[in-house]
């Protein structure tokens, strides 16, 4: 495009509220009518079409649930679940605390996604493989991890599963088959379609589920992944969480078609746009495409609309690029409230239980860093010891890591 000095100009697209401005969402262009739920094992990718483009949703904002998309899971499921949110959220918060007071190097909050890995985890059977982000670290409390072990390895100190090796909530959890998280965003895409296909050659009944953010599914890796999963059609279940921001950039600089969802629908791939923070949508959207990966009828591509409340990670500021209430005004809501207020729609659930709940869960909490700590502190330590730098990479060590290793352990 010409600009009137006859320079040259290219379409830069921005957020669409920054600090100052008032945050709207209301002619957000979304659709959460009642969407018909087609046989999972025997649609085409192109009969998911209405499903990319619209958007599924169980709980409505008064919490009823309805449509063809409810799983109707127990008042016992749907506690749990509950419980693992605000698990996870108590966890964040107590941490978060700690990162300011010293304690912690580094935090990242999953505040406002907690529904995302949660429900879809529970949606799963055991056996299946995450390949998650530091945003699903939720996963591992469906899993059976104990925080005293998750604790551990955010303070790096001798019992850190990990050693050391990886920034605080950079989990990796090999009993939940919780593979661990790439400091490079997107790495793990493309991983799960493999593993998925491993399964697959093996006969065995898993399937293998993944996340990538808004922003890194702007990068090759996301693409090379959806091909990947439509050409060997694997066992694979492929999130986009669009949370809105990658850090300071606005989801409007990932896609140019302003929907996510719907990049699968050229790549072959059942496509579908779920309610992020509605744990009953997301919980059916995920049982759905088990089902599908399952039977062999192919991988799904789902995109998790919500949005991220708190900040990118302990290290940044979201005042300086958006309006500082701009979660609040989010049409999808809190994903704890919304549960909260429906299991308590339809008798299951009161005020006084959840206080209980948030207290119990909070010492939880403060009990397990305290059993953490036995293992070192930050400041402190232990830490792991350094000959750790050179072990459990080679079965056997090679002899130039032998070399380094006797230098720095002194002979
Ligand atoms: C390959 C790569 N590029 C850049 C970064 C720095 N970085 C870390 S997180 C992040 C933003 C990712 O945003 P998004 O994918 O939307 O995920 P979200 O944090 O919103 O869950 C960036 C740019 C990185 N870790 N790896
Ligand atoms: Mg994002």
């Amino acid at each position: 495009m010409a600009s009137d000095d006859g320079s040259s100009t290219i379409d830069v697209p921005d957020a669409p509220f920054r600090p100052g401005e008032e945050a709207s969402f209301e002619n957000w262009p979304w659709n959460p009518e009642d969407h018909p739920m087609p046989d999972a094992k025997k649609c085409s990718a192109e009969e998911t079409t209405e499903l990319a483009y619209g958007l599924v949703r169980v709980l409505d904002d008064e919490g009823n649930a309805s449509g063809e998309w409810d799983p109707r899971l127990s008042a016992d499921e749907l506690r749990l679940g509950l419980e693992h949110m605000v698990r996870l959220r108590i966890f964040d918060d107590r941490m978060m605390k700690m990162q300011r007071t010293g304690l912690l190097s580094f935090y990242m909050r999953s505040f406002g996604e907690e529904a995302v890995a949660i429900a879809q985890t529970m949606a799963l059977e055991e056996q299946d493989w995450i390949f998650p982000t530091y945003r699903q670290p939720g996963a591992q409390f469906v899993r059976g991890r104990s925080m005293v072990s998750m604790i551990c390895h955010c303070i790096g100190n001798e019992e850190d599963n990990i050693k050391g090796r990886q920034m605080p909530v950079h989990y990796s959890y090999r009993d939940g088959r919780f593979i661990s998280v790439s400091s490079p965003v997107g790495t793990q895409f493309s991983q799960a379609v493999g593993v998925a296909l491993a399964s697959r050659y093996k006969g065995l009944d898993e399937v293998t589920i993944t996340w990538i953010g808004d922003g890194a599914s702007a990068e090759g890796d996301y693409h090379y992944a959806l091909n990947f999963a439509s050409v060997y059609n694997a066992p694979v279940i492929l999130n986009v969480v669009n949370n809105q921001w990658a850090i300071s950039t606005h989801a409007n600089f990932a896609t140019g078609i302003g929907n996510f969802a719907a990049r699968g629908l050229p790549y072959g791939l059942a496509s579908i746009r779920v309610d992020g923070n509605d744990f009953l949508a997301l919980y059916s959207v995920t049982r759905w495409a088990r089902e599908r990966a399952a039977s062999g009828a192919g991988p799904s591509h789902i995109e998790v609309l919500t949005y991220r409340a708190g900040a990118h990670s302990s290290s940044d500021d979201p005042s300086r690029y958006r309006p500082g209430d701009e979660h609040t005004k989010w049409p999808g809501g809190d994903p704890v409230s919304r549960l909260k207020g429906h299991l308590i729609a339809i008798g299951e659930w009161s005020e006084e239980r959840h206080s209980e709940l948030e207290e119990r869960i909070d010492s939880e909490v403060v009990e397990a860093y305290k059993e953490a700590v036995k293992f070192g502190d930050l400041a402190n330590g232990p830490y792991p010891s350094a000959d750790t730098i050179f072990t459990e990479v080679y079965e056997e060590m090679p002899w130039h890591l032998k070399e380094q290793h006797d230098e720095v352990m002194g002979g």
